[in-house]
């Protein structure tokens, strides 16, 4: 087959619209649409200090070289979870993603600062929620300790159709009020964006293959068998059927997401005796479920 656009051959086939292009229009392509994603909701302004939260997986490493290459004044963190080999193989990817895009580089240990890894503390909440809680606190408060504007972190079109299809089929409509490419800052809350919104998990491998990026392939033990993964299964197979499904049901869900806005109940928050982040109770949720006693301070 022939790109759509030149005589090369082609590289890959887009479902949606169908064209098949080679590596250069491919390129061209997809960093438009990024640009796009940026404009269309409003991401990012020129002049703001952009904390990108980076795994070593492929989605956040193309999220960082693609904010540098449009000329976005980026730092990346990376937060290593204590997850064994995991999280030692990840390091490794994560220097050496910062080293081919010359961006800063801060890492957090998980395990330094608080004691234990993800997975090794012996509680009944499934190790995921705990993870995700804890990543979320650190990303917000080093973002705000340091001064960073926005946090762009690298969640794809497929990440986020499979999570507003799975908060679909059990009715959390607290967080589907809440979801989107941009979320606006607040207070101590730093403004959050995601600059691969509309692009599918096929176009990001991709992408990263034609401009050479390696990343960690492997995924955290944790995440076999999450529902996450069969939820992306079956929006795979009904892609496949008909191309397009996934971003019309996105653009769909962001048409309607006003409708779940009044289950948002406004919690009286007040600043947590620890850290100061807001709290429903006396202390925020990291501070309790870390049991910490002294507020940890992310300043660089
Ligand atoms: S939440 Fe769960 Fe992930 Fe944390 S424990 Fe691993 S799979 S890393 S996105």
């Amino acid at each position: 087959m022939r790109c759509k656009f030149c005589e090369n051959k082609a590289y890959i086939k887009i479902h949606y619209p169908k064209m098949y292009l080679c590596v250069d229009h491919f390129i061209e392509y997809f960093e438009r649409k990024v640009k796009r994603t940026i404009e269309r909701y409003k991401l990012l302004k020129p002049t703001e200090r952009i904390l990108v939260v980076i795994s070593g997986g492929k989605d956040s490493a193309v999220t960082a070289y693609i904010l540098k290459k449009l000329g976005y004044n980026i730092e990346c963190l990376y937060i290593n979870l204590g997850i064994g080999e995991y999280s030692r193989k990840s390091e490794e990817y994560v220097k050496r993603q910062c080293e081919l895009i010359d961006a800063p580089l801060h890492i957090v240990r998980v395990k330094e600062i608080l004691g234990a890894g993800i997975g090794e503390v012996r509680t009944r909440r499934p190790t995921c929620s705990y993870c995700g809680l804890t990543k979320r606190y650190i990303f917000n408060k080093f973002a705000y300790d340091n001064g960073f504007n926005v946090i762009a972190t690298g969640h794809n079109l497929d990440d986020e159709a499979s999570f507003i299809f799975s908060n679909l089929m059990n009715w959390n409509t607290e967080y589907l009020a809440k979801q989107g490419p941009l979320l606006l800052g607040e207070g101590v809350f730093v403004k959050k964006v995601k600059p691969l919104y509309e692009l599918t998990e096929r176009e990001v491998v991709a992408y990263a293959l034609a401009v050479g990026i390696e990343y960690l392939i492997e995924e955290c033990p944790y995440a076999r068998g999450a529902t996450t993964i069969e939820y992306k299964e079956i929006l795979n197979q009904m892609e496949e059927e008909r191309p397009g499904t996934k971003i019309n049901f996105v653009k769909g869900y962001l048409r309607k997401k006003s409708l779940f806005g009044q289950e948002l109940e406004k919690a009286e928050l007040h600043a947590c005796e620890v850290c100061g982040m807001p709290a429903q109770r006396e202390k925020c949720s990291f501070c309790r479920f870390w049991r910490l006693d002294e507020p940890i301070n992310f300043k660089i």
